[in-house]
């Protein structure tokens, strides 16, 4: 453990904490945005910046807006970036602020559950806009090529078996939501997914970092129905040496 970090007076964490930025309110969720190139380069590609300077931001379609015509018409692709993808950036940003106060003390700390909400539902959204509008391009279509081919035969048997599932998991998502093909990190092997609305309450590619069990099997004999108790007394028990060590390897990607 850093003792350093004891010695902190509070007011100087509270500055430490606006001085980073919303970066340090939702770890992950930067790194997300930028994870991967289109180019497969080293630096992100403008579309694919979704979080700069402490804020959220709405990057350019990686094309025009007519680009993708005729399966995409361009009246839709304005719509859905301009105002569509612009809301949930706001949407996050704001979300972002409410709990970054809740944080430093000064918010409203009964309502962080809504505002947690509204971060999984437009962070998601944005996150899931920014990959999407990535994944198209003019002359896509065709099949998967490379060592993504590879891993795609080894998890669905073909390419055409991969097809098949994806169209039809895509095709019958309840309400509102999206298909999604996903690297699923215990396995290592790709998977395909529903999500309803965009986030099922996560963030769509958080690399956990430090988790809480809150169901009632990990507290009810001690707690019984106090689990802000609970959750008290877990912040005793964290190895932040290990929460620092995923830290630094989410980071490293
Ligand atoms: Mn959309």
């Amino acid at each position: 453990m850093n003792k350093e970090n004891e010695k902190v007076p509070e007011i100087s964490r509270r500055n430490m904490l606006k001085g980073l930025g919303a970066g340090a309110a939702v770890l992950g969720a930067g790194s997300m945005l930028r994870a991967g190139t289109a180019d497969g380069g080293d630096s992100p590609a403008e579309s694919e910046i979704g979080f700069r300077d402490g804020v959220y931001v709405l990057p350019p379609l990686p094309y025009a807006y007519d680009a993708l015509e005729p399966y995409i018409d361009e009246q839709t692709m304005r719509l859905h970036h301009d105002i569509h993808h612009a809301g949930y950036v706001r949407g996050a940003n704001r979300a972002l602020e409410k709990l970054r106060s809740i944080a430093t003390g000064d918010g409203d700390r009964p309502y962080s559950k809504h505002w947690a909400r509204e971060l999984a539902f437009h962070g998601s959204g944005h996150a899931m806009h920014v990959l999407f509008w990535n994944c198209m391009t003019h002359d896509g279509g065709g099949v998967a090529r490379g060592d993504l081919a590879k891993a795609i035969r080894l998890s669905f048997g073909s390419f055409e078996g991969f097809t098949e599932l994806f169209r039809a998991v895509s095709g019958s998502v309840e309400g509102s939501g999206w298909g999604i093909l996903g690297y699923e990190s215990l396995s290592g092997g790709l998977i395909v997914i529903q999500a309803e609305k965009h986030q099922d309450l996560t963030v769509q590619g958080t690399y956990p970092l430090l988790a809480v069990d809150v169901w009632e099997h990990a507290y009810y004999l001690k707690y019984q129905n106090k689990r802000a108790d609970y959750v008290k007394a877990f912040m005793n028990v964290i190895n932040w040496d290990y929460v620092g060590a995923r830290y630094a390897a989410a980071r490293m990607g």
